[in-house]
């Protein structure tokens, strides 16, 4: 079993939606367990800044699968959202990205873990803090995430606060 920490932001259509159906799909996947799901955070876009405003959170999940398949799985569950989100023609609906995978530091030509922008990034930090307020960087032995200037950063709103999974799932039939 390993813990793993995964991003997960939306910024078209009906983002909350978008979502909760992320975390259901993962969570109904065999081998997959969300364990926690962060408050809902609306966020002013990173890097493009001319589209709108996202909906992030990050969660948290037990996994017996490896760090490969888990994400080959993220991105099934983008695709399959993704297909909805073809019909309007709009970039990308949802994305889910792995931020931890255990302790693994992962260097694949598909896939870097610890996630090579999170450090930098208050829309990954300051809800990957709230599920995980004690977490270490796995490259960067006694350093805390609570640490980065990024966590300081405005542009990060609380948009829903989330009591547990369950809570989280119920907020979309
Ligand atoms: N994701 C990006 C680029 N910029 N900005 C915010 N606020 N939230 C995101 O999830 C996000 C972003 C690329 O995946
Ligand atoms: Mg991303
Ligand atoms: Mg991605």
């Amino acid at each position: 079993m390993t813990l793993a920490y995964l991003s997960i932001g939306s910024n078209i259509g009906d983002r909350l939606h978008h979502l909760v159906e992320a975390v259901r799909a993962l969570h109904s996947h065999d081998g997959v367990e969300v364990l926690a799901v962060s408050s809902i955070y609306e966020t002013a876009p990173v890097g493009y800044t001319d589209q709108a405003d996202f909906l992030n959170v990050t969660i948290r999940v037990e996994t017996v699968v490896g760090a490969q398949e888990l994400l080959a799985i993220c991105q099934q569950v983008e695709q399959v959202l993704g297909r909805e989100r073809t019909i309007r023609w709009g970039p990308r609906t949802v994305d889910l990205d792995i931020l931890l995978y255990g302790t693994d530091n992962i260097e694949a030509e598909n896939l870097v873990v610890p996630h090579p922008r999170m450090h930098e990034r208050a829309f990954v930090l300051i809800p990957l803090l709230e599920i995980a307020p004690l977490i270490a960087h796995p490259m960067a032995p006694g350093k805390l995430y609570s640490e980065e200037v990024a966590v300081q950063d405005s542009g990060v709103l609380l948009w829903k606060k989330v009591d547990g999974v369950e809570h989280f799932l119920r907020l979309k039939g």
